[in-house]
Formats: C-alpha cells, structure tokens, sequence
C-alpha cells in the first residue's frame, strides 16, 4: 500500500442480529472501523443486514447483495470486508456479483499482522498463522481459491509467487514454519532456564491494542520501544531488566495487543510469545482510561486471559491516559470499581505509585533469612542460586553461611539450616 492518497477504499458488511446483542455489536462495529483503517484501507460505507443467518451462498440476502453490487459502483470501492467470517463459497459468489476483492475480519487481522511483523520471529509466527488460514479455503486442490484469498489490503499476504502452490507445497511449507517455531521455543526456554537462574521475577504488560502498554514499557525501562497510535503496534515481544529496587530486579516484558475473537489461528502461531507471557510472575494489565469502551475492551482482555489460562495470575490493574480524565469523584469511582491504580505512561503521573505496588506484590511473601549448610549438603546451594536471591555467601570451616531472601514456601525447606 502507498501512500495516504492510494488508500484502497472499503465496503464494509455485516450481519446484526444473531450472536451479538446491541451494545457489543456497536463496539465490534467501531473496532472493526479501527482494523479497516490499521490495515491501511478506507471504510467509505457500511452494509448491515438484521438477519438470523448468514446466505450460504452470498452471506447476505440476494436484495441486500444486489444493494452491495451498485454501492461498489456508487463508491468507486476496491474491496469489500466482512464482520463475520466468509466461506470459501460465499467468497466466491460475492466475488463473482460485485468485481471487486473480498476480505473478511480474520484475514484482515492477519494482513495487519503480516504489515507489522519485524523480527524473523514474528514473521514466522504470521506467515504460518496465514497459511493456516488459507489451506482450509483451498478447495479442489488448485490456486484459484488461494489467489482469491490471499491478497489482502494492497499486496501483502503470502507473496504472490506462493498463490500458485498447491496445497502440497503449502503444507510443506507449514511444516517448515512449525520447525522454525520449535527453534524459537526451544531459545524462549532456554532464555526462561537462565532468568529463572537467576531469580529475576517476570512482570508482563498485557492489555488491549492501543492501551498504552509500550509507551509505560518505555515509560518504565526508558527503552525507546516503538510506540503509536495504531493498533498492533507491538507484535514481537521486548523485554529488559530493569531495577525497582536496590537489591529487587525484574524483566519487564512488552507484549501483542489483545482483541477480541482474537482469531484462532494467530493465538495458535503466536503461542510461544502468549506463553511466555502465561509464565510471567505477574501481569499488569493496562486499561485505556480514556477509552469510552473501556469495559468491552476489559471484558475481551479477561476472555484472552481466560483462554490462556491466566486468570488466576498475579495482576494489577492500571488504568492509564489518566491525564485525558477529568481528576475527582468519578476517577476515583472508577479506579475503586475496577481496583486500578491511575496513571498516565506520557506524562509519568502516577508511576510511582504503580513502582510501590510492583515491590510490594513482589515481596509479599519474601523473608531474608541468614542459613548455615554444611558441606554434605552442599547440593541445596543449587536450588538457592535457582530459587532465592543470594546476597551473601562465605565458605566457613563448618560449612556455607549464607543471606538469602526467598519466599515462605521454600523457607519452609530450609527451616532446619535456619541461623537465629
Ligand atoms: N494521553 C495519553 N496518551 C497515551 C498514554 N499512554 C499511551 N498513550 C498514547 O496511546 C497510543 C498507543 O500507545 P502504545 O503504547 O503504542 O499502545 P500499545 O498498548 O503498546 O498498543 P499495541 O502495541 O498496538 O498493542 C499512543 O499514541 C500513545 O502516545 C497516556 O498516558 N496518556
Ligand atoms: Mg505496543
């Protein structure tokens, strides 16, 4: 896609009336706007159709299709995007009746993805996530489908060389992608191995896209991340160990914004990056204060914690851009109902407060404790190095003195080397 005066104009379409109730669909209809435009494509008119079900053949009913083919003339548009997934057959009829390229939600993600994609890594992670999607849609073993497909805002998608393959290659290509994925895995893990080591607690910012999670990472870490105003500015996760305490490191980590429907096929490719942020000590989930659909976005950030698992995690809750909320009765209301901590990562208000909440949690349940260990268990040092922080270590003639700050559990452990 070139330049703002290229942008590719876009007939958006969608079905009201089954799944959704009318709050939620308003908030999907102005995040889809939102993704439409994250892609680099113009929204110039919207098609809603209040129905039961989708067509089977062209998704909407013939009156409205036929409404759908004159708005593409009317409006000079280059493509038309769905609400709600397409079959490969509804596709191909509308395709047929208007001219034009037709898109739906789950690949307009995965086109914003492919645009934003930086690393090897989350290259990988996106082009696997693409093929994933597409092999179902190849029917008949040939390329039509793909080539049908597979372009998406301007000539992303799975480069145009790859829309002759057959499903062969692709699913070769796939299994590539998997190998590559498992490379990455097996470094997160060793990553994860070494940290561990060395005790570092893990702090991960999750939220929704366009909260303001790299910009507090930045905040933060003074890191220099990229941070705009998009969505899924952030794809491949950062992290860096900062100090927020004399003796207390962590590693901070910057990750993919969620969203909701979260299509399945990117929560699968994107799984290692999610999972690291599953073993994470402690979440911190960022709210966009200024955001009049806050609670949607609450509520869809919940749900993608609840599929990976996480909803018993640590979390604090901050609800940032609080420098664009009027301060008093109602910030506070707020801040109370969701027990969240105001801040705002651009202006540093409220950071501090955030930092304190940080060191508490993570010294919640932390004792310092003075050990002795003679020699002939020399071998729970290890698990001290791994598990504790060691501040000091003398060899005596008896055996190991040691400082050390753990938590309760484990000095439940060590309660017979314990020194008075
Ligand atoms: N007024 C105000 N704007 C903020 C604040 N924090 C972030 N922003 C703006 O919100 C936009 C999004 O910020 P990012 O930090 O990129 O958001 P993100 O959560 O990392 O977004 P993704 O990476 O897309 O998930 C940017 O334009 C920021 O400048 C804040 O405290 N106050
Ligand atoms: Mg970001």
């Amino acid at each position: 896609m070139g330049g703002n005066d290229l942008k590719e104009r876009a007939i958006l379409i969608g079905i009201d009336g089954f799944l959704y109730n009318d709050v939620d669909f308003k908030f999907l209809w102005s995040e889809f706007d939102e993704l439409v435009k994250a892609a680099g494509a113009e929204p110039v008119a919207r098609v809603v159709q209040i129905r039961a079900n989708p067509d089977p053949a062209l998704f909407l009913g013939s009156g409205k299709a036929e409404e759908l083919k004159m708005l593409v003339r009317e409006t000079r548009a280059d493509l038309i995007i769905s609400l709600q997934d397409l079959s490969p057959v509804q596709v191909r009829n509308l395709e047929d009746l208007t001219g034009v390229r037709i898109l739906d939600r789950t690949g307009l993600i995965l086109d914003i993805f492919a645009q934003r994609a930086k690393t090897k890594e989350g290259k990988i992670q996106v082009e696997l996530a693409q093929l994933n999607y597409l092999l179902p849609r190849l029917s008949g073993g040939l390329g039509k489908e793909l080539s049908r497909l597979g372009g998406g805002i301007g000539t992303r998608g799975p480069g145009e060389t790859k829309l002759e393959v057959d499903r062969r290659r692709i699913r070769r290509r796939i299994a590539d992608l998997r190998r590559g994925i498992k490379a990455i895995e097996l470094h997160r893990s060793v990553q994860r191995r070494r940290r561990q080591k060395f005790g570092i607690p893990t702090v991960s910012l999750v939220g929704y896209t366009n909260a303001g999670k790299s910009t507090l990472f930045n905040r933060l870490t003074n890191a220099g991340v990229s941070a705009a105003r998009r969505l899924f500015d952030t794809l491949d996760p950062v992290s860096r160990r900062i100090l927020i305490a004399e003796h207390q490191e962590i590693i901070l980590m910057d990750t993919v914004g969620f969203i909701r429907d979260l299509p399945h096929q990117l929560v699968a490719a994107f799984k290692a990056t999610l999972e690291e942020t599953a073993r994470a000590t402690l979440l911190i989930q960022v709210l966009d204060g200024a955001n009049p659909e806050i609670m949607e976005q609450y509520l869809a950030v919940r749900e993608v914690l609840k599929e990976l698992d996480l909803l018993d995690a640590e979390i604090i809750t901050v609800l940032n851009k609080a420098d664009l909320i009027e301060p008093g009765p109602v910030l506070d209301r707020i801040c109370k109902e969701w027990d969240a901590i105001p801040i705002s990562a651009l202006t540093s208000a409220g950071i501090d407060d955030l930092l304190n909440e940080l060191r508490n949690r993570l010294t919640k349940n932390v004792r310092s404790c003075r050990l002795m260990i003679p020699f002939t268990d020399a071998g729970l040092l290890d698990i001290l190095h791994r598990k504790a922080r060691v501040l000091e270590e003398d060899f005596t003639e008896t055996g190991i003195k040691l400082l050390v700050e753990m938590e309760q559990p484990l000095l439940n452990q060590f309660q017979k080397f314990l020194v008075k």
